[in-house]
């Protein structure tokens, strides 16, 4: 018999590559996706299987971490070994605007995953993940942080995750549940959000190199993190539930950049050397030289600006893992460094955007998009 999977959070960057990793181990996965106006599914499309087949070993649910009548329905419909909460209004900023929601979803929506469980007395068979965040570090009291490192959350979305965490923590104890939180730290890749700064990024360089954008706008460049690659975090997720015991890891690589330094990166990809001058607001990306002919700039062209916009009401200005433990416990180490993470977004969105240049030059007006 196969085991079997739940995961919240499906259609979103760790959703599709954990269903995919699952599947490739012989796990019967089952996502949980929202109702949405439009599709949804773009990142995990290549896995659908036609519901009119047998034996389907990928199989979608509509649900919501808001509403528990829909958990309770899907748990018990589907048993699982294992379940991994994914799901997430994950976007930091986002949260300051919706904050109320960001703690529904991301701190109730994890108890109400853990009660389900309970209410239906799987806590001997349902193992259970929780996307738990490097953001709990917030305002940093130690640097590198690790596992014993105190939580300061700076965001909505923080301290609704400090609750998620604590909750998950608190069911292993009182209830004796195979329940651990995975404290990740950033982790990017070619399907991660486009409002995150890194995709953002490559994105906007992309385009700029094509001409079909004039220039990126930024928030605090200085901000500094400890980026990885959604893959190779993964597989980690899924080992901490296959130990004897229950444990909660931090995940990272234990390097750390700034965001100025992905912009270099990323316009080094295309061949555009960039300089930064000023400070604060006023600091800008100017084009120090041009290599290859993969990038339609000219010298002196400036395309990065600072919109104050992006700014957030409390920043986290750094964060720098210690994975220790998940290389002595699990034995995990990353594989896929950061100049390897932004080639592989940089010609990602470079394909895209030729795609979009193409169509804008037959004559149809390609996407505009600057956020
Ligand atoms: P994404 O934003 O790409 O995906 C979030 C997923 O959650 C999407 O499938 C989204 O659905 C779904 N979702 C959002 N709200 C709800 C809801 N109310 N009910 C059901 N589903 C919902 O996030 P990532 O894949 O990057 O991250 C996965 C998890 O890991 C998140 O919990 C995130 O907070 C956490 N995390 C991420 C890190 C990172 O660097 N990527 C680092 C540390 C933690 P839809 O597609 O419909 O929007
Ligand atoms: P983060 O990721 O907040 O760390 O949360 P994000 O990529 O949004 O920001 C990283 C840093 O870049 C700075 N920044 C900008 N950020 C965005 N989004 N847009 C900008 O224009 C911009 N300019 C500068 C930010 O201020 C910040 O300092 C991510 C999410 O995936 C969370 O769900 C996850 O928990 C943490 O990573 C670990």
């Amino acid at each position: 018999m196969s085991k079997i999977a739940l995961i919240t959070g499906v259609t979103g960057q760790d959703g599709a590559y954990l269903a995919e990793f699952l599947l490739k181990k012989g796990y019967e996965v089952h996502g949980i996706k929202r109702r949405t106006s439009l599709f949804n599914t773009d990142r995990i499309d290549h896995l659908y299987e036609d519901p009119h087949v047998d034996n389907r070993k990928f199989i979608l649910h509509y649900g919501d971490l808001t509403d528990s009548t829909s958990l309770v329905r899907i748990i018990q419909k589907v048993q699982p070994d294992e379940i991994y909460n994914l799901a997430a209004q994950s976007h930091v900023a986002v949260s300051f605007e919706e904050p109320e929601y960001t703690a529904n979803a991301d701190g109730i929506g994890a108890l109400r995953i853990l009660e389900a469980i309970r209410i239906l007395g799987l806590e001997k068979k349902t193992r259970f993940y929780q996307a738990s965040t490097s953001e709990l570090y917030g305002l940093v009291q130690e640097i590198p942080q690790k596992e014993t490192t105190p939580f300061y959350p700076r965001s909505p979305y923080a301290c609704a995750k400090l609750y998620a965490y604590w909750i998950t923590v608190n069911y292993r104890e009182a209830y004796g549940m195979y329940a651990c939180n995975g404290v990740l730290f950033n982790h990017e890749s070619p399907i991660r959000g486009e409002t995150f700064v890194t995709r953002k990024i490559t994105r906007a360089i992309a385009r700029i190199a094509l001409g079909l954008q004039d220039c990126l706008y930024l928030g605090n460049m200085s901000a500094l993190r400890d980026w990885g690659h959604a893959r190779d975090y993964i597989e980690m997720q899924w080992l901490m539930l296959q130990q004897d015991k229950a444990e909660d890891f931090v995940i990272a690589t234990g390097v750390q950049y700034s965001v100025r330094q992905f912009v270099e990166f990323a316009a080094a990809e295309l061949g555009i050397t960039l300089r930064f001058e000023g400070e604060g607001d006023q600091e800008v990306g100017i084009v120090a030289a041009v290599t290859g002919d993969r990038a339609k700039v000219k010298v002196g062209d400036v395309i990065v600006k600072v919109d104050p916009r992006y700014y957030r009401p409390t920043e986290v200005e750094t964060l720098l893992g210690d994975p220790t433990k998940a290389r002595e416990k699990l034995g995990w180490t990353p594989k896929i460094t950061l100049p390897e993470l932004v080639k592989e977004m940089v010609e990602s969105d470079y394909t895209s955007a030729k795609r979009d240049a193409l169509v804008k030059m037959a004559g149809f007006q390609a996407y505009d998009y600057h956020e």
